[in-house]
């Protein structure tokens, strides 16, 4: 008897459905993909850039060119991964979009579209300090569908499928949820421009005596994959890009976080907060007590 073929494929409201049923697939989908296969060309991709960006790196790496501001550095090994990756994964699928930080975007045809950070954390990778990470992410109409976050100098590869759960090297990962407020561990970051960062100062010193500490890593995917293995109890920040979060928001939210913005907004350049349940609530209103909400910085 023929073995029955698995569909993987998306819904219009983005639920994931795999199933066998061939009638089911042209009423409910208009893309068919597998999230697996998109996860292991994201993670070839990634592998090929780390490996680059660890063996390739100049001895005396300078800045290529600034962006928002002068302090906001690109280096000539940001745009030498992301041509890698965008070579690695449209070779494998021509039709897919991409968007990627250095580099501008292609709509492409599929509707898959890779959405990628070849070097989150530049800054630390400039100064040789290790948190720095290649982030790929697959999303379908806009949903994250697989996701990996690379990071080369701690030998950890975060990873996370739609549905299938977020993983480090193998191990099933779940978010901590702390006693309280004052018991969580927090991680934040600060933009590049000075206003901003003078604001989100003051919103950090007065969340300080809330909590248990603070931690300023430099990299928001990994910040969003310290959620989900429990190295932090939550994160949040003012100024992320898509890249710099839609690898690591699948794997904190396939881990049990709730990753979004305030007042039940998606996650975004705005705000992206991410903790356990009942911590995502506490941490939500103490922010908004300090006015992280507002507009303007
Ligand atoms: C970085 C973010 C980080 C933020 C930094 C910077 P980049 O991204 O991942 O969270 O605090 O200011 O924006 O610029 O290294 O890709």
């Amino acid at each position: 008897m023929a073995r029955a073929v698995t569909h993987t494929v998306a819904t219009n409201t983005g639920a994931i459905i795999r199933t066998t049923d061939e009638e089911h697939v042209p009423r409910m989908a208009e893309h068919e993909f597998d999230p697996e296969e998109l996860l292991a060309t994201a993670r070839a991709a990634a592998a090929e850039a780390g490996r680059l960006l660890v063996d390739g790196r100049p001895e005396r790496l300078g800045v290529a060119q600034t962006k928002s501001s002068p302090t906001d550095v690109v280096t000539e090994m940001d745009t030498a991964a992301e041509r890698a990756i965008r070579a690695a994964i449209l070779g494998r699928r021509p039709d897919d979009g991409f968007l990627g930080e250095e580099g501008g975007s292609d709509p492409g045809v599929s509707g898959v579209r890779w959405v990628v950070d070849p070097i989150d954390g530049t800054v630390n990778y400039l100064y040789g300090l290790p948190q720095w990470a290649v982030s790929i992410g697959a999303e379908v109409d806009g949903v994250p569908v697989a996701g990996v976050v690379l990071a080369p100098q701690l030998g950890e590869e975060y990873t996370a499928v739609r549905g299938g759960g977020a993983w480090l090297d193998g191990k099933r990962l779940q978010v901590r949820e702390p006693e309280d407020l004052s018991r969580a561990l927090v991680a934040t970051g600060f933009g590049y421009r000075a206003e901003r960062r003078a604001v989100q100062g003051r919103i950090v010193g007065g969340l300080l005596p809330r909590v248990r500490d603070i931690r300023r890593g430099g990299s928001a995917a990994l910040d969003l994959c310290a959620v989900a293995v429990g190295r932090v109890d939550g994160y949040f920040e003012r100024g992320t890009h898509d890249w710099d979060r839609a690898a690591g928001r699948l794997v904190a939210t396939e881990a049990g976080a709730v990753v979004e913005g305030f007042h039940g907004a998606p996650a975004s350049e705005e705000m992206v907060l991410a903790a356990g349940p009942r911590l995502f609530a506490d941490l939500h209103g103490a922010l908004l007590d300090l006015g992280a909400d507002e507009t303007g910085y």
